[in-house]
């Protein structure tokens, strides 16, 4: 029997989380701060802790056979993969924000602005489907600060509470794109009956917790 390979986030927002949901299934391994693998005991799996963004790759190209990362990460990467299930957590809501005093109110008046963003590909796909002609600034974190420094004329990021657009002097404009975190598959995999077990064991999870 194969030893199948699930990548999960080492550390941030959705580890905690996916290792809750792995050891809910039944899965007993040790998680330890500083492991990159951890073999579970009782089930033929193994588990790669990775930085989020390298997940969607990893399970394009068959190195990891299952994934649990962001919905936002998996479209900014283009990644061919099957969606397993979606789990819950993670969420959140890519939007574009202008600063508090802004008279911006229509899309049409980002035309030749500046934007500042970590997600360079979903936000290009929305401006062209919307005929919007800005400038995309590609930052890699805080991206929050630009409008204020003059860097941009408005962001587009990820927002949960909005606390930080707020204590940015920011105001959200446009709902882009809804997220959570994702059980996700190499393609091809998805009738793998170990995966089938996992999966089946996930969702009686997520239904005792509904
Ligand atoms: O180190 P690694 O590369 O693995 O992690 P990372 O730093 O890239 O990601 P991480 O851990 O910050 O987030 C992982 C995933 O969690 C994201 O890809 C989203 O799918 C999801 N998620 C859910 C969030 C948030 N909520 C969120 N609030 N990711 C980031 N944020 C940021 C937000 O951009 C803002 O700057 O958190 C800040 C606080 O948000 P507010 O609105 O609550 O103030
Ligand atoms: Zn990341």
């Amino acid at each position: 029997m194969k030893t199948l390979k699930i990548a999960i986030q080492k550390s941030g927002r959705l580890n905690e989380k996916s290792v809750e949901i792995l050891k809910n299934c039944g899965l007993s391994f040790e998680n330890y701060k500083s492991s990159l693998i951890a073999t579970v005991a009782n089930f033929p799996l193994e588990i790669l802790f990775l930085r989020d963004d390298d997940i969607p790759e990893y399970v394009q190209d068959g190195i990891a056979d299952l994934g649990i990362v962001g919905e936002n990460v998996i479209i900014e990467a283009g990644a061919d993969v099957s969606y397993l299930q979606p789990l819950g957590f993670g969420k959140c809501t890519l939007k574009i924000a202008v600063q508090s005093t802004s008279n911006i109110t229509e899309l049409s008046q980002l035309n030749g602005k500046a934007i500042a963003t970590s997600y360079p590909v979903i936000l290009q796909k929305y401006l062209s489907e919307n005929n919007v002609d800005a400038q995309i600034r590609n930052i890699s974190g805080s991206v929050e600060i630009g409008p204020g420094l003059g860097l941009s004329d408005a962001i587009f990021d990820i927002v949960s509470t909005g606390g930080t657009l707020k204590s940015n002097g920011l105001k959200a404009f446009k709902n882009v794109m809804d997220s959570q975190a994702m059980l996700i598959a190499s393609k091809g995999m998805e009738l793998n009956p170990e995966v089938l077990e996992l999966l089946q064991r996930i969702q009686s999870v997520l239904r005792a917790k509904a």
